[in-house]
């Protein structure tokens, strides 16, 4: 890793880094290795550099969220089932402990996610007296939900993903068959947008969804976002979770992505980027760290996807990571429970990997 410079781990400010690295380079007392550049500063020109945070790595990764990056997502913590678990209860203290991470640091905090068919409790669905609640009790919810959590974080989640994944993944069918749609109709979509905006008109509001590069999927997703425009849904960006593997999509695939999401004229934020070293259908689990292969394709992959990434930056403001650092990724425990995966650009021990030096050279800059 060249020249890595050295510190201890007394939770310097961003700001601290710079002048400790400056001043304390290699010295004996360290315990945790950076990167010589900094990685938000090298792409601030370009776009935002994210993460996904739970409310424990804002503990266990705070120097390196610190220090690395300058926009900080919740991966779990502001969606329906942990913010209003029963009707009318709202539980926002892990959802107020990231808040606040991101005041405290000066990290930009995008809001995620109000609208989805998962994590969000059976209540909502439901009548009182059982059975369906109906589109209008639905509404309703739906309405005192985004007002209470989008109208909380006003003034601090600049942005939200408004609605995420209702489209559909395979065949013709156009919107996912789900609890929302089946009771409303699309119109839930129109609906979401529009309390948004009521709850907070100063907040970007985003479309959000994964497979986001596979063209016929990315079809629907447009065919929405212009019904949405046609409906007069105050939409602003589109989000391209991007969950990406060694195998798949390719890079020509993005970048066709990318430029018919920008003919729409909105803002695209990559809201959940992260490259798994198996392809979607591998389940093998006997690796216990990646093999060389991996780490280079890995790098590679990365570094072209950054290229093609400052190519649209005037289009792409923000590239949020689903994670920190490999010691805790969501991959881990997805689709194949306990098995460890590689996907970020920090190892376990928070220190760059090879991937992190050649996407901060695609800028010019020197890892
Ligand atoms: C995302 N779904 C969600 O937006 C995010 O909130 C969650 O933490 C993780 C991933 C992606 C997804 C997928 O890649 C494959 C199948 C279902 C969902």
């Amino acid at each position: 890793m060249g020249n890595p410079a050295v510190c201890d781990a007394r939770e310097p400010g961003f700001a601290d880094v710079a002048v400790y690295l400056l001043s304390h380079n290699n010295q004996r007392r360290c315990t945790r290795i950076w990167p010589n550049s900094i990685w938000w500063e090298v792409f601030k020109d370009d776009f935002d550099i994210g993460a996904a945070v739970t409310s424990r790595t804002v503990d266990s990764a705070a120097d390196l969220l610190r220090a690395q990056y300058n926009s900080i997502t919740a991966e779990n913590e502001m969606n329906p089932i942990n913010t209003q678990p029963s009707e009318g209860v709202f539980t926002f203290e892990q959802a107020d402990k990231i808040a606040d991470f991101a005041a405290k640091h000066g990290k930009k905090l995008r809001g995620h996610t109000l609208v989805w068919h998962n994590q969000t409790p059976d209540w909502f669905f439901e009548a009182p007296g059982g059975g369906p609640a109906g589109k209008e009790t639905l509404l309703r919810r739906m309405r005192d939900h985004i007002h209470a959590v989008a109208g909380r974080y006003k003034g601090r989640t600049y942005c939200w993903d408004v609605v995420n994944e209702a489209v559909a993944d395979e065949g013709e069918q156009w919107l996912r068959a789900s609890k929302w749609h089946d009771m409303v109709g699309p119109e839930f979509i129109v609906r979401a947008f529009e309390y948004a905006h009521e709850a907070d008109p100063d907040a970007l509001l985003f479309y959000n969804d994964y497979n986001e590069c596979n063209p016929a999927k990315r079809d629907k997703i447009i065919r929405l976002v212009k019904w949405l425009k046609e409906q007069g849904a105050p939409i602003h960006g589109i989000g391209m979770q991007g969950h990406y593997n060694l195998a798949s999509p390719s890079i020509a695939e993005v970048r066709e992505a990318i430029e018919k999401y920008a003919e729409l004229g909105l803002v695209i934020h990559v809201t959940e980027l992260d490259m798994s070293v198996y392809a979607w259908d591998d389940r093998r689990t006997d690796l216990l760290e990646p093999t060389a292969e991996m780490v280079e394709r890995q790098a590679e992959l990365y570094e072209q996807l950054f290229s093609l990434y400052r190519e649209y930056r005037d289009v792409i403001r923000s590239v949020t990571f689903w994670g920190a650092a490999d010691d805790y990724a969501w991959l881990s425990y997805f689709p194949v429970r306990g098995r460890r995966n590689w996907p970020l650009l920090f190892d376990a021990q928070h220190r760059p990997k090879e991937a992190f030096r050649r996407v901060v050279r695609t800028a010019g800059a020197e890892a």
